[in-house]
């Protein structure tokens, strides 16, 4: 019947990418083989009190081992692209110095396996496990990390610039500065305002000097990128006070990043709202913006839910409910900087097994505002999916529809900011398989293809069997089909 079916819907542009994301500490395991060293999260992740149910990164879905088999399920989907991240401990063990051939060789031959199935690559150098040596020297609240991240980024393009064309500098530098600095609920777990601000810099100054190392390494037809967990951030009345609210999680969620790589400056709001915690004149240093605002070829955003706020009644401290109704971490201080004042709710309707509102409306807002904000910017879906409670039947299924629901939703919402003029090149779901969920651990499940751990068998779950459908015909069928 999917045949004869008409399209619901207009087709996606010709040369949409479609493709399914991971990350490396998520699926990789073998932490200790062939020369890898600990990273940030390989410490974090073994501190006891961190991770949900004492889970580890140290198995994972041991797709180290088994990437032919995953490259096997890509190919079941029909996948354009495969969205990946390289653990920099793994070709790199110090965080300084020369390549590690055989964690590079591993990256090799999961590239040429890709390939051969012509998907193409899509690597990302860095999804939040710095090494845990670099750490140690001060992680990235210290400038040195930024030009020990140009390095590396240039060791991995030598390695594979051949065979890759899609390249991205960083995975949401927020959740790097803000989640493992400034709430500590993410590795390295500090919980230091200041800290994460200067994180923030330095994870800035790293992808400048990053694109720069990577356009000198790279053939000219490469293109560079840089996803960020983009906040679509709402004011939960229309009050004044929320109003202002909103404005300062928009600074210090989206335009503590987006000003300075897209615009040639952080904003002066943000200057103004942290003065208190940041000299921003010592911490900036002359060449920086410029080296941040190098130019890139695609801009990644990475979306599940919007972000609701609001300012607390006039002396009226925030409560730890609230603070983990809205996802920051039991007892964690806010992830935002110089918002401790501010309070965070989840929107009312439907809500995903992490407890995050499903509202498509999010997506489209935030690419319509890039697609003003930044025209001539091409702009891609680097991650957006869902975790509910899949259940494994006694037959071998998972019946999914929640996430079928989820996905349909979202995709539309792409589907209607391309109708509105936004240049978005593709989406990328998240994920491929279940995985490590950070600070959930294993608990919770993004994937299309369901894991069952002690086993490690991999079983399509009935949305993988849609998407695979979705991606065929190059369109939205009527829900159900
Ligand atoms: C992504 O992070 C990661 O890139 C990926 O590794 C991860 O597995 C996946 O998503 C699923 O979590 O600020 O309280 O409103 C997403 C991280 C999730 C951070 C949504 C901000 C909003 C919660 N973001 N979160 S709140």
């Amino acid at each position: 019947p999917a045949e004869t079916a008409p399209p619901a819907l207009p087709d996606f542009p010709a040369g949409f990418l479609w493709g399914a994301a991971t990350a490396a500490y998520q699926i990789e395991g073998a932490v200790d083989e062939d020369g890898r060293t600990p990273s940030i999260w390989d410490t974090f992740s073994r501190t006891p009190g961190r991770i949900a149910g004492g889970d580890t990164g140290d198995r994972a879905t041991e797709h180290y081992h088994r990437y032919r088999q995953d490259v096997r399920l890509m190919a079941e989907l029909g996948l354009g692209a495969y969205r990946f991240s390289v653990s920099w401990s793994r070709v790199q063990p110090t965080g300084r110095g020369p390549a590690a051939k055989q964690g590079l060789d591993f990256y090799r031959r999961l590239v040429d396996e890709l390939l051969e199935h012509g998907i193409q690559p899509a690597l990302t150098l860095y999804h939040w496990d710095l090494p845990q040596d670099l750490e140690d020297l001060g992680g990235w609240p210290a400038r040195d990390t930024a030009g020990r991240f140009a390095d590396y980024a240039a060791l991995v393009a030598d390695a594979l610039g051949d065979r890759v064309g899609l390249w991205t500098t960083l995975n949401e530098p927020w959740c790097s500065a803000f989640l493992g600095y400034g709430s500590g609920v993410h590795a390295p777990g500090r919980a230091d305002w200041t800290a994460a601000l200067r994180a923030a810099h330095h994870l800035n100054l790293g992808h400048g000097l990053a694109v720069e190392a990577l356009r000198t390494a790279l053939p000219h037809d490469a293109r560079i990128a840089v996803s960020h967990n983009l906040h679509a951030v709402r004011p939960r009345t229309d009050s004044a006070a929320d109003r202002e609210a909103a404005r300062r999680i928009d600074a210090v969620g989206n335009r503590v990043f987006t000003g300075p790589m897209l615009d040639g400056a952080y904003p002066a709001d943000l200057i103004s709202d942290t003065a208190h915690l940041v000299d921003w004149s010592e911490l900036v240093h002359d060449g920086d913006p410029a080296t941040i605002a190098r130019p890139i070829d695609l801009l990644g955003v990475n979306y599940y839910t919007p972000t609701v706020v609001s300012a607390l009644p006039e002396g009226q401290a925030p409560d730890a409910a609230a603070a983990s109704e809205a996802g920051h971490g039991d007892g964690a201080q806010s992830p935002f900087a110089g918002c401790g004042d501010l309070l965070f709710t989840r929107a009312p309707g439907p809500r995903t097994a992490m407890g995050w509102t499903i509202d498509p409306s999010g997506l489209t807002e935030l690419l319509l505002r890039l697609h003003r904000e930044h025209p001539g910017l091409p702009l891609m879906v680097t991650e957006n999916g869902a975790a509910f409670d899949d259940r494994l039947t006694p037959e071998g299924a998972v019946h999914d529809p929640q996430r079928i629901a989820y996905l349909h939703g979202h995709l539309d919402a792409v589907r209607q900011a391309i109708a509105a003029g936004a240049d978005v090149r593709g989406y990328f779901l998240w994920s491929l398989t279940d995985n490590f969920e950070w600070a959930h651990g294993y608990g919770k499940r993004f994937g299309l293809y369901h894991v069952d751990y002690p086993t490690q068998a991999r079983t399509a779950k009935d949305s993988a069997r849609w998407y695979a459908e979705v991606i065929r015909r190059g369109t939205l069928p009527d829900l159900g089909v």
